[in-house]
C-alpha cells in the first residue's frame, strides 16, 4: 500500500511479500524506488528522502507488542537502503495499515496499536481511529505541511532516549565545541546535533531551497555532522542518515524555538517526528544550545511544546523528571499525526533486481 504518514510518504509492505535476504529485499526496493536516480524516474518514489521510505511490517511475536515496523529509507540519488534510522512519520501509517491489512483486528471506536520499533527497539503506541470497525481517515485533526484535516492518530513513545546512540547525551556533556562551533548533541528517538542558526550568519527564517543552495554552509554542516557523528557514537556517518543536523534560532510565530532541519543533505520541509522529540527535550535540558532560544517554557516536569519550522510548527508534549545532581529522565513523549491510504496494488519489478551478481 502506498500511504501518507504525517508529513512523509511511503510504502507499506507486509514483511513476508519481500525477500528475507536483505540484499535482495534492497535490491528490489531500490528497483521498486528507482534508485538511484535524482528523479526516480523509472520507479514510484518521489524523488526527495521524504517520499522515497518504506515500513516493512510484521505481527509481533512479543507480548508487549501487537506489531513489528522496520523502517527502511531509500536513498534517492546514490544505491543505499539504510534502517539506520526510526521514522515517526512513517509509524503513523503503520497502525492504519495493520488493520487495512488484515494483521490486526479493529477494537472499538479507537485502537490502539503497540508498535516495536525494530531500527531501535524502541515502542510506541498509536490510537488509530476505527469507528464501525474500519479504518476512518476523515477527521478534523490538522498538522502543519499537510493540506486540510485528517482523523487524528495520537502517538506516545515511552523509552525512546538513547534510542540510536546509548544515551540522550551521547557525548556526555549538554554542550560541546566541534569544529570551532558549540553544539548540544541529543538522541531522545532520533540523534540530532543543535547548532545556533546565527554562528553560520542566518536569521533563522531562510527558506529550505535558500539553505540547500548554499553550497558553503552544507559543506561546513557536513563536515560538523562527520566529527559529531563519532562523538556521538554512531561511527563514520558519510553513508548514514543520521545525525541531523538542525539549526535553531528564536521562535517567529510564538512557538518554543525555530528549526531548520538538514536530513541530512536535504532541508526538511517541516521536523521529523522523533527529530522533533529530541529537539523538544534539548529545549527542557538546562545549558543546551535550543534551552537558550527557548521561551515560554515551565520548569514542570511536563510540557507542551511547540517547535517552529519551515511550513509551521511542530506540538510535542515531553515529560520528563528530575533528579538531584543534575539528573534528567525522559519518561514520556505524546504528539499527534494523520495518515491515509492512498493506493493499494501491485507494484512491478524489474527481473534483474531479483538476480544475484555474484
Ligand atoms: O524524525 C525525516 C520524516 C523524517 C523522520 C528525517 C521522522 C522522525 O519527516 O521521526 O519522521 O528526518 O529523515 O519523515
Amino acid at each position: 500500500m502506498l500511504m501518507r504518514g504525517g508529513t512523509s510518504k511511503g510504502l507499506y509492505f507486509q514483511a513476508k511479500d519481500l525477500p528475507a535476504d536483505v540484499e535482495a529485499r534492497n535490491r528490489v526496493l531500490l528497483a521498486v524506488m528507482g534508485s538511484p536516480d535524482v528523479r526516480q524516474i523509472d520507479g514510484i518514489g518521489g524523488a526527495h528522502p521524504l517520499t522515497s521510505k518504506v515500513a516493512v511490517v510484521s505481527l509481533s511475536d512479543s507480548n508487549e507488542s501487537d506489531i513489528d515496523y522496520l523502517f527502511l529509507q531509500v536513498m534517492v540519488d546514490e544505491g543505499i537502503v539504510s534502517d539506520a534510522q526510526n521514522c515517526g512519520n512513517i509509524l503513523a501509517g503503520v497502525g492504519p495499515y495493520a488493520i487495512e491489512s488484515g494483521m490486526l483486528r479493529s477494537n472499538g471506536a479507537t485502537t490502539d496499536v503497540r508498535i516495536h520499533m525494530l531500527n531501535t527497539g524502541a515502542k510506541a503506541i498509536a490510537r488509530v481511529q476505527t469507528p464501525r470497525g474500519k479504518v476512518e481517515y476523515e477527521g478534523e485533526a490538522r498538522i502543519d505541511g499537510v493540506p486540510g484535516a485528517s482523523a487524528a492518530v495520537p502517538i506516545e513513545f515511552l523509552d525512546i532516549a538513547g534510542s540510536s546512540c546509548g544515551a540522550l547525551l551521547p557525548t556526555g556533556r549538554v554542550r560541546d565545541l566541534v569544529l570551532d562551533v558549540e553544539v548540544t548533541c541529543i538522541d531522545n528517538g532520533m540523534p540530532v546535533v543543535l547548532l545556533k542558526a546565527s554562528d553560520f550568519g542566518l536569521v533563522g527564517n531562510e527558506s529550505p531551497a535558500e539553505l540547500e543552495t548554499n553550497l558553503e554552509l552544507k559543506n561546513r554542516i557536513e563536515a560538523i555532522r562527520l566529527e559529531a557523528g563519532r562523538l556521538m557514537n554512531l561511527g563514520d556517518v558519510s553513508g548514514k542518515t543520521i545525525p541531523k543536523m538542525s539549526l535553531v534560532s528564536t521562535a517567529q510565530n510564538s512557538g518554543t524555538l525555530n528549526t531548520r532541519t538538514f536530513i541530512p543533505h536535504r532541508v526538511h520541509e517541516a521536523i521529523g517526528v522523533l527529530g522533533s522529540v529530541s529537539v523538544a527535550t534539548a529545549c527542557m535540558l538546562t545549558g543546551s544550545i535550543a534551552q537558550e532560544f527557548s521561551a515560554g517554557l515551565s520548569s514542570k516536569s511536563v510540557n507542551q511544546l511547540s517547535i517552529e519550522h519551515p511550513t509551521g510548527s511542530f506540538s510535542v508534549e515531553v515529560e520528563i523528571e528530575r533528579g538531584g545532581k543534575e539528573e534528567f529522565v525522559v519518561r514520556r513523549a505524546a504528539l499527534l499525526r494523520t495518515a491515509r491510504l492512498l493506493m493499494r496494488g501491485e507494484v512491478y519489478v524489474p527481473e534483474r533486481a531479483f538476480e544475484t551478481t555474484a
